[in-house]
């Protein structure tokens, strides 16, 4: 028989640490690679929430102060209708802008990061006088249409990763909701597989994972999934929303309906971790092309040999597959003049990553590679 699953409904009283503020930063740190513009203008417009039925801030606008050393915050919560939550001024520090509502009942301290320049990344810690507190990640496109992702479905194949630590947030927020952790999306005869792992919080319950097959259907796609605890208890039947940005970003939002009331929202920003940089046809890894990587390559093919922890770079010829041929090009290069190792190319070559589309069949992978780190 099973056990319905309840949220937890008591609220421990616990402060964000230290240790949160720095993993935030570090986490920031990350939505800043590659290099993001650094001025007031970058961040000046009207942001919407890509979500529309966010219960949280459903769109603020930034302006220039007079004299140019301000941002103007103006922000917008979710009620009927929009709440105004007045303006703040703060400082143009670059990217990332911190700035505080101070509410009365509760302080919201919104970190904004620009992700891309038409996306903004919003990470706010409430912090309610009574001692609760929770967070949320929101993403905020430019004015009119969101810069979603073109391409087929196969844009969405791949293993996607909260942009937070795994228990950093479990730990600081005390609402009720769940926090999606890991995606992983596959392609299936034509259908896509999603494979979603969650964490309630507070962190008293434990995590769950859901699965779904649906039919690619577009950017963005929806998909109903049945969380299980691995005991099999249900979290119950989450309707999600997943959208593909520009700059490999993918918004999973999950949204759980229970006698037609909103119950719990849990929106995620997740990345895409960078791909493996490394040489090709460099066999033992040691950033150095000769005769050693043809004979470490044959080794492992008929002799037993370990084989490379970077399976890509063995591929030489990039066909997908690791073979004598590969072996017969590196020495045919070496001393025949021969073709160059293909992209990204031999050592004296810039460090890169493997041409072929992430989850593919030409995509062998590159577990690690010392030389391109
Ligand atoms: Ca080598
Ligand atoms: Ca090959
Ligand atoms: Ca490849």
């Amino acid at each position: 028989m099973q056990t319905e699953f309840r949220l937890p409904a008591a609220f421990a009283l616990i402060r964000i640490g230290i240790a949160h503020r720095v993993l935030l930063a570090a986490s920031v740190a990350f939505l800043q690679s590659p290099a993001m513009s650094q001025t007031t203008e970058d961040f000046v417009g009207n942001w919407i929430n890509v979500y529309p039925e966010t219960r949280a801030i459903t769109r603020i606008v930034l302006t220039k102060s007079d004299e140019g050393s301000e941002l103007i915050v103006h922000g917008f919560g979710a009620c009927s209708p929009e709440c105004d939550w007045g303006e703040i001024r703060i400082p143009f520090t670059g990217n990332p802008l911190v700035g505080v509502y101070d509410f009365g009942f509760k302080t919201a301290t919104l970190t904004m990061c620009l992700a891309s320049p038409g996306l903004l990344f919003i990470h706010a810690d409430n912090i309610f006088q009574d001692g609760r507190d929770y967070v949320n990640d929101q993403l905020f496109h430019r004015d009119a249409n969101p810069p979603l992702a073109g391409g087929d479905a196969s844009a969405f194949v791949g293993d996607w990763f909260s942009l937070y630590p795994e228990d950093k947030d479990l730990e600081a927020s005390q609402i009720d909701t769940i926090r999606i952790l890991r995606t992983r999306i596959s392609a299936v005869a034509g259908n896509l597989e999603i494979s979603v792992h969650a964490a309630c919080q507070p962190r008293d319950c434990p995590a769950a994972d859901g699965t779904a097959t649906v039919v690619a259907a577009g950017n963005p796609f929806t998909a109903d999934i049945d969380f299980r605890t691995p005991e099999g208890v249900s979290w119950g039947n989450f309707k999600f929303t997943f959208q593909l940005f520009e700059g490999d970003l993918l918004h999973v939002t999950g949204m759980l309906w229970e006698n037609a009331l909103h119950r719990a929202e849990s929106p995620a920003i997740c990345y895409v971790p960078p791909r493996p940089s490394f040489h090709r046809s460099d066999i033992d890894g040691n950033g150095v092309l000769n005769i050693s990587d043809a004979i470490s390559l044959l080794g492992s093919l008929f002799l037993g040999g370990a084989s490379s922890a970077c399976l890509e770079s063995a591929d030489t010829d990039n066909d997908a597959a690791i073979s004598l041929t590969d072996a017969i090009y590196i020495l045919n290069h070496l001393f025949l003049s021969g073709p160059r190792p293909v992209a990204p190319g031999p050592p004296d070559d810039p460090c890169g990553p493997d041409p072929d589309p992430p989850g593919s069949v030409g995509d062998l992978g590159c577990e690690s590679y010392a030389a391109c780190r």
